[in-house]
């Protein structure tokens, strides 16, 4: 018979054996097994909105105080309230509102977490990615992934202001994070002007002598919003639609059909009018942005509402569901996630509400 009685276990003797083993960095699993083995995850990071009341003006307030001398990137980071030691937005990723004010540039560097800029004010700026000039519009996604050399500028006579997603909680976990600055304040543009587009802006076809199965990202740098709208606008009256998500449409790597980066995916949804969606949680937290309409979503049981350019960040692991307010005009979102690194792992999970609605 088995016997868990160990008679010379007194608390004594156990309270030095512990003692003892904290010298030699060991640690009882048996003591912690439950921290270490949750029966599910509860997500550090909370549901928060960030309003584009609050946000524009402290971004305009940010490009009169600091010049691009002082900010390497001019970004107010939206820092989850729930996540005190490190810099995220969710538990992997972090956004940030970047503004450029006029004749500005935002200076050449790179760095291995990836970055995805969606545009929310422009009327004349410019990313250069590894020397390809990519005009910015709104509604724009424009990718700079892993150890690309990208610079921003403004040639117009008004600030650009657009929402930043980039992966460094999950790279600095990984303790990869490497940053080099461009030898010059902005680098030479090498290839005609939005030469990926031209190249890979079909979709469906591809020059066909340029090898970049290799490659991890999309060889896309810029994924316009007339593109988006159009597609969007083409599905919606044709289908049903995610029951969680609405007419939700994935940004593609046009080589793979994947996520468009090997840790971040990209989403648009359209929410039609008067459409609600049922509640389901990933494993997966999401960044949402309202690009336009107003509505809400319940996040944990706690509805919040928005209206267009607010950011708003969903947990991993939290129900959420979503209500376009309007019974005459759709609700579009835009959102980035890490669900390709999830995927990858195996890690990435669903689950419908058992109610449908919290
Ligand atoms: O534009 O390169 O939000 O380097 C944070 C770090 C943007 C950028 C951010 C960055 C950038």
């Amino acid at each position: 018979m088995l016997s868990n009685s160990h008679p010379m276990a007194t608390p004594e003797v156990l309270n030095e054996f512990y003692h003892d083993l904290e010298g030699f960095s060991l640690a009882p699993l048996w003591n912690v097994q439950e921290e270490a083995l949750v029966p599910e995850p509860t997500s550090k990071a909370a549901p928060y909105i960030w309003r584009w009341k609050d946000l524009e003006p402290r971004a305009l307030r940010a490009g009169e105080l600091i010049g691009t001398a002082d900010a390497e990137r001019r970004v107010l980071m939206l820092l989850n309230p729930s996540i005190k030691d490190r810099i995220a937005t969710t538990n992997s990723l972090f956004s940030g509102l970047q503004i450029v004010m006029p004749g500005e540039a935002a200076r050449a560097h790179r760095h291995t977490p990836s970055a995805l800029r969606f545009i929310i004010n422009s009327d004349g700026g410019y990313t250069t990615v590894n020397g390809d000039r990519i005009p910015m519009e709104p509604g724009d996604l424009i990718l700079t992934p892993n150890w690309t050399w990208h610079d921003h500028s403004n040639e117009s006579g008004d600030p650009i202001i657009w929402l930043d997603g980039l992966d460094i909680p999950l790279v600095h976990l990984l303790e990869a994070v490497f940053f080099e600055p461009y030898p010059e304040d902005v680098q030479p543009v090498t290839v005609p002007i939005d030469s990926s587009t031209t190249k890979y802006g079909v979709g469906t076809l591809r020059p066909a002598w340029e090898d970049t199965s290799t490659e991890s990202y999309s060889p896309l740098m810029r994924y316009p919003w007339e593109q988006t709208w159009a597609a969007l606008q083409r599905l919606a009256p044709e289908v049903d639609g995610s029951p969680f998500d609405g007419v939700m449409m994935e940004y593609t790597n046009p080589n793979t059909g994947g996520p468009v980066m090997p840790t971040i995916a990209c989403h648009v949804q359209m929410l039609r009018p008067g459409e609600s969606t049922k509640a389901h949680r990933h494993t997966n937290g999401t960044i949402y942005h309202v690009v336009q309409g107003e509505g809400h979503s319940v996040v944990h049981g706690q509805k919040m509402d928005w209206g267009p350019k607010d950011v708003f960040c969903v947990p991993g692991w939290t129900y959420h569901e979503h209500v376009n307010a309007s019974s005459a005009e759709p609700a579009v979102l835009f959102s980035f996630t890490d669900t390709p690194v999830l995927k990858s792992l195996s890690l990435l999970r669903e689950q419908a509400h058992p109610q449908d609605h919290q």
